[in-house]
């Protein structure tokens, strides 16, 4: 389809680009396109992939690296990334991210930051001015299950009166992250989302918040796919 075509342009590109022989440790993210991510790696060779380790983002990512016989590594064998690369659910002009539409942003989160370079690969439905325009469904927040009620209550209070929790589909009850957590997805007003870095640290300072889906000042570029078969990228 065309949307996959685009994630694979952008997955291409970013590997392309920042995916060099000389780096050792490689953060791998969650999502759909981060598998075009893994295969670009794969077609760089078995010689230079031979000395690398790659960290996983959580089980999803994880299975992508062993399926593609890659070596698998943990954060805390290897602290310091050269560089991950993971996809998102909306950016905007200036790189802020909205990620955890997949439940995975804390892992994801950790590699990001442990890294030299974080880049961002996605397709054209992604690629935002203000973050909220194209992803309606609001913050993802990971929190632990114990507190949810608190802070929903609490998210209602700070702005996102329609905050709720993620329920799962294939399973009764709430989405349960890799790291035995919920999630709650938050919308906030435009005017908020105007200045996700204050929406960040207010979220992040509600008691019981594991981890907020806004990646703001991270990313070094995000590379979107486009229907026609260009690449966009912002940096
Ligand atoms: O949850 C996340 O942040 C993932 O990176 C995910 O949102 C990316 O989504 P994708 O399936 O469009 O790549």
């Amino acid at each position: 389809t065309v949307v996959e075509q685009a994630k694979r342009l952008a997955a291409w590109t970013a590997v392309d680009r920042h995916v060099h022989p000389e780096h050792k440790v490689i953060g791998i993210g969650s999502g759909s396109t981060v598998p075009y991510v893994v295969e670009r790696i794969v077609a760089q060779g078995k010689a230079v992939n031979k000395d690398r380790v790659f960290i996983p983002t959580g089980f999803q990512s994880k299975e992508l690296i062993v399926n593609a016989k890659l070596l698998l590594g943990d954060v805390d064998q290897y602290p310091m990334l050269d560089v991950t690369i993971d996809g998102a659910d909306e950016v905007d002009r200036d790189l802020n991210a909205i990620k955890g539409g997949g439940a995975c942003h804390l892992r994801e989160k950790v590699l990001a930051e442990a890294a030299d370079t974080f880049v961002i690969v996605a397709d054209y439905r992604k690629n935002s001015e203000v973050l909220g325009t194209n992803w309606t469904k609001g913050v993802p927040i990971e929190v632990a299950p114990f507190a949810y009620a608190k802070v929903l209550q609490n998210l209602h209070l700070i702005g996102s009166p329609k905050a709720t929790l993620r329920m799962a589909t294939a399973k009764a009850g709430p989405v349960v992250s890799d790291n035995g957590n919920f999630v709650i997805d938050a919308p906030f007003p435009e005017d908020m989302m105007r200045d996700p870095y204050t929406l960040l640290t207010r979220i992040k300072m509600l008691t019981g918040v594991v981890e907020v889906g806004l990646f703001c000042h991270m990313a070094k570029a995000a590379y979107f796919g486009n229907q026609d078969g260009s690449v966009l990228i912002k940096w």
